[in-house]
C-alpha cells in the first residue's frame, strides 16, 4: 500500500492541488467543480471521463449538500473507485502448464514485467521458464537472461533474428520436460511496422495454441501511464488483432498521468491485473480498485 501511495505521488499532488480547497468561501460552487475538473484533466483522465466525473459529484454533491473540501474528495474517490471496480482482475491460471503472454509497444516495460511477475509467481509456490521472444531488438534475449538470473529463472533462447513463435514453443517444451508449470513469454515491441508486429505475435498465439492445445492462458498488454492518453490507442489496437485478457499499467511512479488509468477502465473494458510502481522486482502490485482510489485521493 505504501509503495502504492509513493508511486502514485505525482499524480495525487496534481490532483490536490486542484481539489484541496475547491471548496472555500471565496468561490461560487461553479467555480469549485471547474477547478476538480481541471485537476482531473491535468492528470490525464481525459477530458470526456472528466465531464462526467464531475457532473456525477454535483448531482452527489447536491444531494447531500456538501459544504467542504474533505467531503468533497472523500465523495470524488467513492466514484473513482465505482468506475475501477468493475475492472479489478486477477492472473487466471490452471494447474500444470500455463502460458502468459506479455505484449505492448516498444518501451512501455514489457521485459521489467516479465521479471517481476516471474518473481511474484515463483514465490507463490509456481516454477517458472522464460521465452525470449523478442528476437528483432539487439540485446534484448540478453536483457531478459540477466533479469531472469536475477529473479532464479532459466530463459529459453535462440540467436537474434530468428523465428519468435519457435522459440515460444521450445519453451513450451521445456517447461513440459523439466516439470515447471509457467511459460512467460517475452516479446518484440518494435518491428518494421505495427502490422508486422501484429502478424509476429499472432503467430507467437497461434503456435503457443498449437502446443498447449488450448489459447494463452493470459494475453497481458503492458501500457505505460507516463504515455498518458496514447495508451487507450495502444489498447485498441492490441485488443483488436491479438486479444488481451488484461493489461498490466506500469512506470505510475514518476508520472502526474496516473488518471489514464480511468479511461483505460472506462473505454477498453479490459481487466487491470498488475500495475508498476517502480524498477524493482516488488514493484509490480495487484491491481486493487479500493488501494487505487484510497492512494489517488
Ligand atoms: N519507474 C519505472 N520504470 C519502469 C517500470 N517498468 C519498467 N520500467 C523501466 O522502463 C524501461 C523499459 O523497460 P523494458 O522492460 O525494457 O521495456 P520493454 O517494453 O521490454 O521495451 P522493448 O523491449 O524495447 O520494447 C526500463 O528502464 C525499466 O526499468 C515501472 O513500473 N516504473
Ligand atoms: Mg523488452
Amino acid at each position: 500500500m505504501s509503495r502504492l501511495r509513493a508511486g502514485l505521488a505525482r499524480t495525487r499532488q496534481t490532483l490536490a492541488t486542484h481539489v484541496q480547497g475547491a471548496v472555500s468561501p471565496g468561490r461560487t460552487a461553479d467555480e469549485a467543480f471547474e477547478r476538480i475538473e481541471e485537476g482531473l484533466i491535468a492528470c490525464d483522465v481525459g477530458v470526456r471521463a472528466a465531464g462526467e466525473i464531475v457532473a456525477e459529484l454535483r448531482r452527489r454533491a447536491r444531494a447531500s449538500g456538501v459544504r467542504d473540501s474533505g467531503e468533497m474528495v472523500r465523495m470524488l474517490r467513492s466514484i473513482v473507485r465505482e468506475i475501477l471496480q468493475p475492472v479489478e482482475g486477477r492472473l487466471a491460471l490452471p494447474d500444470g502448464v500455463a502460458v502468459i503472454l506479455v505484449v505492448g509497444v516498444n518501451g512501455v516495460g514489457k521485459t521489467t514485467t516479465v521479471a517481476k511477475l516471474a518473481h511474484r509467481l515463483q514465490a507463490r509456490g509456481r516454477s517458472v521458464i522464460l521465452a525470449a521472444c523478442d528476437t528483432f531488438r539487439a540485446a534484448a534475449v540478453e536483457q531478459l537472461e540477466i533479469l531472469g538470473r536475477r529473479v532464479g529463472v532459466e530463459t529459453i533462447r535462440h540467436r537474434q533474428g530468428g523465428d519468435p513463435a519457435a522459440v515460444a514453443y521450445d519453451a513450451v517444451r521445456a517447461c513440459a520436460a523439466r516439470g515447471l508449470d509457467t511459460v512467460i513469454v517475452d516479446t518484440a515491441g518494435r518491428l518494421h511496422t505495427r502490422a508486422n508486429l501484429m502478424e509476429e505475435l499472432k503467430k507467437v498465439r497461434r503456435v503457443v495454441t498449437r502446443a498447449v492445445e488450448r489459447p494463452p492462458d493470459e494475453v497481458l498488454l503492458v501500457l505505460d501511464a507516463t504515455t498518458g492518453q496514447n495508451a487507450l490507442q495502444q489498447a485498441g489496437v492490441f485488443k483488436e488483432s491479438v486479444g488481451v485478457t488484461g493489461i498490466v499499467l506500469t512506470k505510475l511512479d514518476g508520472t502526474s498521468k496516473g488518471g489514464v488509468i480511468i479511461p483505460i477502465a472506462r473505454e477498453i473494458g479490459i481487466p487491470i491485473k498488475f500495475v508498476g510502481v517502480g524498477e524493482d522486482v516488488e514493484d509490480l502490485r495487484d491491481f486493487s480498485a479500493a488501494e487505487f482510489a484510497d492512494a489517488l485521493l
